[in-house]
């Protein structure tokens, strides 16, 4: 069985190293944080995904997963490392970057580099010249090169995007089909060889800026389609008319199928994704650009009505329900309702009780402020004023509508419509 290296053990690389090596690869999986390193190989997991804290312990126990915080040898290198943005929107890639670099040394004739991060087009370019760069002894082919046959000394780099939905990871991992954009042709089918030992999806053939444009147009297919629910939900507002009626009735229509609107848009994906496509082509992206200004507008279209509703009672306390940014998830990556809930802290409006299932302690953005305070869910139905719905988490489904009755409400997720 091949040996796999893995670059990054977050929401993508963990799952993947510890579901390939349940399957008999052989795994070395890396990250920078020596925290990670540890906790992986005493079998247990630092991120919470549905059912991945019994893959990793059977992953460790088999003896087929090892973390550690250096590559090592292998015959695939898969980098699955955090893309954000800097400021002004422009794409990091020095994740990337430096994951290249990293396994570079290790790289042998015949080797195969997948980058599974989001990227922005081009980046599996840079990936290919950074290796050759640093290894003038490989011959590393260039974007759509033509090579004859498999030739001596040669590394393989292919881009395969990661469309695992977070929630559903361990399922949509197998299931999913697999877009696969070698640089070039001889790369594509290495890489396509590779999935198709473990993945029961279809595995699509292209090359590497269309498999990289395929993800990020994913995503903001998706984007745009929720700003429209976004804009909807505003409009609506100001008609009077209660949009989640008027979604489910649109959408008996036999081609519309209009999304959710939600307090705004978060995660490490949908929010950042189609910045990339804007920042290559800024004049073009136009729908595109106004699809994340509709959705990064949105938590603060929420403050608005959250400060004019407490502004009835004298010392409001507001009981602000979800802070990830989806629901039934431990992940508060740009999470929406964490900007609005800091924006009511910073602005002093009332005291702000928050509930949120799924984690331990209040992330960082929320440290430092007085009026915060993380509580559980009877307290703060018993003593606020205002309740606030970010997060649709089931366990809030639950709730006594006839407690509700007797407060101001606010709900951005439509649960309890
Ligand atoms: N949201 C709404 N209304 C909706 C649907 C979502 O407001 O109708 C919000 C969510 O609350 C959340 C954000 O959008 O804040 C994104 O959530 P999501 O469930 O749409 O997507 P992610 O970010 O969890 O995962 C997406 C997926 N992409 C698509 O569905 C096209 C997933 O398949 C990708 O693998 C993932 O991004 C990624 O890693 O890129």
């Amino acid at each position: 069985m091949e040996k796999v290296c893995i670059m990054g053990l977050g929401y993508i690389g963990l799952p993947t190293a510890s579901f390939l090596a349940t399957k008999g690869f052989k795994v070395h999986a890396v990250d920078v944080r020596t925290d990670i390193v540890d906790t992986i190989n005493k079998g247990k997991i630092h991120i919470y995904e549905p059912d991945l804290d019994i893959l990793v312990k059977s992953a460790v126990n088999s003896g087929n997963l090892r973390a550690s915080l250096e590559p090592e040898d292998a015959d695939i290198f898969i980098i699955a490392v955090p893309t954000p943005f800097k400021d002004n929107h422009v794409p990091d890639v020095t994740y990337v970057e430096a994951a290249s670099a990293a396994i570079s040394p290790y790289l042998q004739p015949g080797s195969l580099v997948i980058l599974e991060s989001t990227s922005p087009v081009g980046t599996t370019e840079k990936v290919a010249s950074i290796i050759q760069n640093l290894r003038p002894d490989l011959i590393v082919p260039r974007y759509q090169e033509m090579t004859n046959g498999n030739g001596y000394n040669k590394v393989f780099v292919a881009h395969c995007p990661e469309r695992v939905l977070p929630g559903q990871i361990l399922r949509e991992l197998v299931e999913n089909d697999r877009i696969i954009g070698g640089i070039d042709k001889e790369s594509t089918i290495k890489a396509t060889k590779f999935y198709q030992q473990f993945i029961h999806g279809k595995v699509y053939q292209t090359n590497s800026r269309t498999a990289e444009m395929a993800k990020l147009t994913e995503n903001s297919f998706r984007d745009v389609n929720i700003a429209f629910a976004n804009e909807l939900s505003i409009i609506c507002e100001k008609l009077s008319i209660n949009v989640w009626e008027l979604i489910e009735l649109a959408n008996r229509h036999p081609r519309v199928n209009i999304l959710q609107p939600g307090p705004g848009v978060g995660g490490h994906c949908i929010a950042v994704d189609p910045w990339f496509i804007v920042h290559s082509v800024p004049e073009d992206a136009r729908l595109i650009r106004t699809a994340r200004e509709v959705n990064d507008g949105k938590p603060s279209y929420v403050v608005e009505k959250i400060k004019e509703k407490a502004s009835r009672f004298k010392a409001p306390v507001i009981g602000c329900l979800g802070l990830t940014f989806k629901a039934d998830i431990d992940d508060v990556r740009e999470s929406p309702s964490i900007k609005i809930v800091r924006r009511l802290a910073e602005e002093k409006i009332g005291s702000l009780y928050v509930v949120e299932p799924h984690v331990t302690s209040l992330p960082q953005d929320l440290n430092g402020f007085e009026n915060i305070c993380l509580v559980d869910i009877k307290q703060t139905l018993k003593c606020s004023d205002l309740i606030v719905l970010l997060v649709d988490h089931k366990v809030f489904a639950d709730i006594d509508q006839s407690i509700l009755k007797e407060k101001v409400v606010i709900d951005t997720r439509g649960m309890w419509q």
